[in-house]
């Protein structure tokens, strides 16, 4: 409070401290993930996967890391604000290793990869990237991979944080299937960002630029065959190259590099304001194995009246009832928000509305956050009130993305 009167008779005095003031409210978000870092060694193990880039990501001064499909993903580099502008500018190089595969081949591949969702694959063409919801034999969520098509007796589930090859082949072995579940030796490498395009056509040749959204294709990468897709966790653009070769993985790192030289790319990640902004969902961050995908803000993908898949009673069930809570996002009615990886209550003057699942301070939204959100308040501008470790304030549900 004394800060904030303090800031007030300093901006009447002289309004230029405004632009001060916000710059050191912008610069709060320097907070590593979560918002407390834990200063403590995390011991190289077999259990803590490096990848194929680590060593690159941690020579250009990686400043965080989390660990996702028991493998290292980096969650900062500059700082989240400097990584957010520079990513909506520019051009980034994501290690995303930990997007593992779950390959499965064979002739019930297509079978059992259905068996899995209640998307309908049926009109998949090959090649094609597809966002599916998993669910178990309760509807709840296993997994939100993005499934490739590689041809229709050979899948990769590219796997949120989840162990789905276990699942994969226990489904397998009950079912009786014909097919074969392994994690195999790829991993994507993101380039993200408005300039993409002009980087990896530099690369790769025009032809990569002609993909379309959600589609991939075969291409030389220095005399070896990489995937590449337009895809990628941010909504700025950009491809996902599968390395399907871990000894290769300084090359790719260093020529993507190189070529990006002249467009200002920088190493980046997933980002924790794009991805509010985004209204992209993690699985396992905001909602996880004890929600359904109507939850998840995935209805679209749920077609569970013409699909037979693991979980479709219990999901026409819920189709039928609608969902008891839906993720959305939340304008927050404050001069500054922590970064926030969840936890904080959402109440309404009637009780209980829902709980906070991430949080982020952004340039051109301001305090923005995304909450599990109960029914009774999902109505769109619905003024809830959010419980933050610096003080309760109002906030405006709204739709994703943001
Ligand atoms: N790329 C790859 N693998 C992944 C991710 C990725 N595995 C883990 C995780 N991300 C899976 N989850 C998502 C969630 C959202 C999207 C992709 C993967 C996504 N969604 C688009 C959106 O919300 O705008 C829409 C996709 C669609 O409608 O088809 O891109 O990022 N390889």
């Amino acid at each position: 409070g004394l800060w904030a009167c303090l800031c007030l008779v300093l901006i009447r005095a002289n309004p230029a401290c405004m632009s001060i003031f916000l710059k050191i409210l912008y610069e709060a978000n320097q907070v590593s993930f979560p918002a407390k870092p834990l200063a403590i060694h995390l011991g190289p193990s077999a259990r803590i996967r490096r990848t194929p880039f680590s060593d690159r990501v941690e020579a250009a001064g990686v400043k965080g890391y989390t660990v996702y499909n028991h493998m290292l993903l980096p969650t900062m580099f500059r700082s989240l604000a400097e990584d957010y502008e520079h990513l909506r500018t520019a051009v980034q190089i994501w290690d995303v290793a930990v997007e593992r595969q779950v390959e499965i081949t064979g002739p019930d591949a297509a079978k059992l990869v259905q068996m899995m969702t209640p998307r309908d694959l049926s009109k998949a063409e090959d090649l094609q990237c597809l966002y599916i919801p998993m669910t178990d034999h309760d509807g709840m969520m296993v997994n939100d991979p993005i499934a490739i098509k590689l041809s229709s007796d050979r899948w990769w589930l590219s796997i949120a944080d989840s162990d789905v090859l276990l699942w994969a082949k226990g489904l397998a072995y009950g079912m009786k299937l014909n097919v074969h579940c392994q994690e195999p030796d790829v991993s994507p490498l993101a380039v993200q960002g408005p300039k993409s395009d002009a980087l990896m056509a530099k690369l790769f040749g025009e032809a990569v630029t002609k993909l379309k959204f959600f589609r991939s294709g075969w291409f030389d990468f220095d005399g070896h065959t990489v995937l590449i897709a337009r895809s990628g966790w941010s909504h700025q653009g950009g491809f996902e190259i599968y390395l399907d070769d871990a000894s290769l993985g300084h090359k790719l790192w260093d020529a993507v590099s190189e070529a990006g030289q002249e467009f200002d790319i920088r190493p980046g990640c997933p980002n924790l304001i794009e991805r509010v902004e985004a209204g992209l969902v993690s699985y396992g961050g905001d909602a996880g194995s004890k929600n359904n995908p109507y939850e998840f803000g995935l209805a679209k993908y749920c077609h569970p009246e013409r699909v037979d898949c693991i979980g479709r009673e219990a999901l026409l069930k819920i189709a039928a009832n609608g969902p008891d809570r839906i993720i959305r996002g939340l304008k927050v009615h404050a001069p500054m928000i922590a970064a926030c990886a969840g936890g904080w209550p959402l109440t309404h003057k009637s009780g209980h509305a829902g709980t906070v699942t991430a949080a982020a301070m952004s340039p051109r939204l301001g305090a923005i956050a995304m909450g599990m959100v109960e029914r009774e308040f999902l109505e769109p501008d619905t003024m809830l009130e959010i419980t933050t470790p610096d003080g309760v304030f109002p906030a405006k549900v709204s739709l994703l993305p943001m």
